[in-house]
């Protein structure tokens, strides 16, 4: 058995591809510079992983900004509006596909599946033409082989390709890119051609698309792509590669098409692609790669059970390799960078070195006999009972009250049109009362005072005193501008999941567990390895200080259970129902602390609760309720006349709608300004009840939309939804805005309210 992998982080032990790459956008850094630090790069990766024991290493999934794009590039569909820049220079041309200009509009960016990595949706149309551009695949083989290793190119398959395009702008929504195959195929053919010529015995397509439902007109397409593909004469061995899943429909198709190896997911998906695989009477002469080892998150891997799956599945093909259960780009880099993390807690993770190591043992184990790996088994059968027996995981406390939520825990005190006559005389708000939705804009002195702080520059004092001069003058400026319910601005917090992650017990912080997001952006999940509780009060203080400031209400701004997991490593010892209502139930304290101190309006936030909707529709109505629960759970626990709120964004919403209410929030806010508060028609058809607040400023473009404006975005709003439940606030936080247009944008948005409000009485 060979151990192999799909893909590895690109950044480097100190991201310095992204700082090579900011370096180049800002001028600092030659195109000479930046290739050869990313060469570095590659080689440093391919030296550690044959030094590993990786005996076949992927080449080409390396990327200046994504992986996808770089597939866009391979078949020339670029887009007309990026054609001069792509032929005037390669490097700038692609940078301009992926941010834009000044003048051209960049690709659009959307989530990978369902992880948190984003790519550039590819743009297709009814005449796109194809051509093939195999120089970087080549050239990262090449890269490779001259290492002398044995090198296996990994490409974006032709299916999935076209199934994550869409049409260009311009062009009918209803065209379908998957029309476009037969003219993909050719150049597909001449791409895995030259990959032969310069040395590839066998060339990966990843085909992760097959694991989402499919039509059977995809599933014939995926067998026509194959079919066709698998019948070249000059090509090199094919694997088509799953991941993310259980193939199911699609498996048979796979497994009946001429290629030479497929890979399959066997973490989450084990049992159904198990159960698939027998039912096809397995894949004879065909090399089966098994993903045994997830490869997106960051436990440490359980040796024996997958040694028991590569078991039977040895009985089922006549070839078995093990590798991850996907790329690993999706993990940071290597535990061992961790000074913070207990050494025996440590012992739990596994990041990418570490999962490489782990595939290394499987294949080893496989091939010799487990007598040639009992060191290793021995050390995780340790480090598995470790983790199953720590107080960390086991809180008595956490799991008794968790056990102990009854169904009116997930119930307010009075349904909705109860609460929205008291809040309204708690509240006294004036009809299209304005908000915003929580953070203002974070400015270099806050970030330096937060560096100060961590380099030890300043103390806890000088910081906190820093935080709160921040707090004034946010608060200062909300009473000037008219703005009806305040926020405090999140000037503490750094990313709004971190936050709270470093205050709640049962989560872990990493230095240095960067992961890539989009181009050269990374976050840092904080890992949820423990029961979760809630030493003290989070965000109180904050919140409390800024109310001490005004007289009218300030809102506060909690994360909700849904977004703390989505955004996260989550344990995978107990289901994730389990451990949301353990989040729910710390946020419910906080929720209640916040009242108690005299808050009258508290938002929970839930951005990731539409981006986190499973792939496969039959798997949500399981998570929808969990979801639902949680938040019910976090929000349930306040007074009447306690206004809860919550705020979604970046998301389509028409297939939640039902969620949305089932949350039982009495406001909620969400991203419409640009698509001219269609939310707010989409709400309305659904009979949505309660009140809302479609955004009526666009927060992600630097431009400052006019009174003029925003008052006719909220007329269209008050076709769908009545004045009396008609909220006027930005699409989203401002913690991206700079501070001129942040002010310019909210006196106009306080303007247009208070011209419609006059309107309204006059009518
Ligand atoms: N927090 C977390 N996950 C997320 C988001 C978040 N996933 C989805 C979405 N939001 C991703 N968006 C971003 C936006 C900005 C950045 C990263 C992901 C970013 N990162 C800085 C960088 O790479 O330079 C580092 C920020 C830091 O120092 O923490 O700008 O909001 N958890
Ligand atoms: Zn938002």
């Amino acid at each position: 058995a060979r151990a192999t992998l799909y893909g590895y982080p690109r950044q480097g032990p100190n991201r310095e591809l992204k700082k090579a790459i900011e370096g180049y956008w800002k001028g600092r850094v030659t195109a000479d510079a930046l290739r050869a630090t990313a060469a570095g790069l590659r080689r440093a990766n391919w030296r550690q992983l044959a030094a590993a024991g990786i005996d076949e290493v992927p080449t080409g999934d390396f990327s200046y900004y994504d992986h996808v794009l770089d597939t866009t590039v391979m078949v020339g569909a670029i887009p007309a509006r990026h054609r001069d820049a792509v032929a005037a220079d390669g490097l700038d041309g692609y940078f301009a596909m992926a941010r834009g200009t000044r003048d051209v509009a960049p690709l659009e960016m959307t989530k990978w599946f369902d992880t948190n990595y984003h790519y550039l949706v590819p743009e297709l149309d009814p005449d796109t033409v194809f051509t093939a551009d195999s120089t970087k695949q080549v050239a990262e083989l090449k890269e490779a082989l001259a290492l002398s290793l044995t090198a296996r190119p990994v490409l974006v398959g032709p299916v999935t390709y076209l199934l994550l395009a869409k049409p260009a702008p311009g062009v009918p929504v209803d065209f379908d890119p998957l029309t476009l195959l037969d003219r993909l195929l050719p150049v597909y053919a001449e791409i895995v051609a030259d990959l032969r010529a310069a040395g590839a015995e066998w060339v990966q397509l990843d085909e992760p698309a097959l694991t989402q439902d499919r039509t059977p007109a995809e599933l014939n397409a995926a067998a026509r792509a194959y079919r066709d593909l698998g019948a070249l004469t000059d090509r090199p061995k094919l694997l088509v590669a799953s991941y993310f899943g259980r193939l199911g429909d699609a498996l048979p198709v796979l497994a009946k098409a001429p290629v030479d190896g497929l890979a399959l997911d066997f973490t989450e998906a084990a049992a159904a692609n198990l159960d698939a695989l027998a039912a096809v009477g397995g894949l004879p002469g065909k090399r089966l790669v098994a993903g045994v080892v997830n490869g997106r998150n960051i436990w440490v891997n359980d040796l024996e059970k997958s040694l028991s799956t590569l078991g039977t599945l040895l009985g089922l093909s006549d070839r078995v390799d093990v590798a991850a259960s996907c790329s690993l780009l999706h993990v940071p880099l290597d535990s061992g960078a961790e000074r913070d993390i207990e050494p025996q807690i440590l012992r739990w993770l596994a990041f990418a070195r570490q999962k490489t190591a782990e595939i290394a043992t499987l294949a080893k184990g496989l091939s010799q006999g487990t007598g040639a790996i009992t060191g290793e088994l021995a050390a995780n059968r340790t480090d598995l009972a470790s983790r199953a027996s720590s107080p960390v995981t086991h809180d008595p406390a956490v799991r008794a009250r968790a056990t102990a939520v009854t169904d009116a825990d997930t119930r307010r005190s009075q349904p909705y049109t109860g609460r929205a006559a008291a809040q309204r005389a708690h509240l006294g708000l004036p009809l299209l009362p304005t908000t915003t939705i929580g953070s203002f804009p974070q400015t270099g002195e806050l970030r330096t005072a937060r560096a100060d702080l961590r380099a030890g520059r300043i103390g806890t004092a000088g910081y906190e005193e820093r935080i709160r001069a921040e707090i004034q003058e946010v608060i200062s400026f909300q009473e000037k501008a008219g703005l009806d319910v305040l926020v405090h601005g999140e000037a503490e917090r750094n990313d709004m999941v971190q936050y709270f992650a470093e205050q709640l017990t049962g989560y872990l912080a990493t230095q240095h567990g960067w992961v890539q997001s989009y181009g050269t952006r990374y976050v840092r999940p904080p890992i949820l390895a423990g029961d979760i509780s809630r030493p003290e009060p989070m965000t109180v203080r904050w919140t409390a200080y800024a109310q001490s400031l005004t007289s009218r209400p300030v809102k506060g701004m909690l994360t909700g259970p849904v977004t703390m997991l989505a955004w996260s490593f989550v344990r995978d010892d107990q289901p994730l129902a389990e451990t949301a209502r353990q989040v729910a139930l710390a946020l419910r304290d906080e929720v209640n602390d916040l009242e108690a101190s005299g808050t009258s309006v508290i938002q929970v936030d839930e951005p990731a609760l539409r981006e986190t909707l499973p792939l496969r529709v039959a798997d949500r109505p399981a998570y929808l309720a969990w979801a639902t629960e949680a938040f019910r759970l976090s929000t349930s626990g306040v007074r009447a006349d306690t206004q809860i709120h919550t705020h979604m964004c970046y998301a389509e919403f028409g297939d939640i709608v039902q969620t949305i209410d089932d949350l039982d929030a009495d406001v909620i806010s969400l991203e419409a300004a640009r698509s001219h508060m269609q939310v707010a028609r989409e709400l309305a058809a659904h009979g949505y009840p309660r009140e809302a607040g479609p955004g009526v400023y666009d927060i992600h473009s630097p431009r400052v939309p006019s009174t003029v404006e925003a008052a006719a975005l909220l007329r269209t709003g008050l076709k769908a939804i009545p004045a009396e439940r008609l909220w006027v606030n930005p699409d989203c936080g401002l913690k991206t805005r700079g501070w001129p247009e942040t002010r310019a944008a909210l006196e106009n948005l306080v303007a247009a309210a208070r011209a419609v409000r006059e309107e309204l009485s006059a009518s």
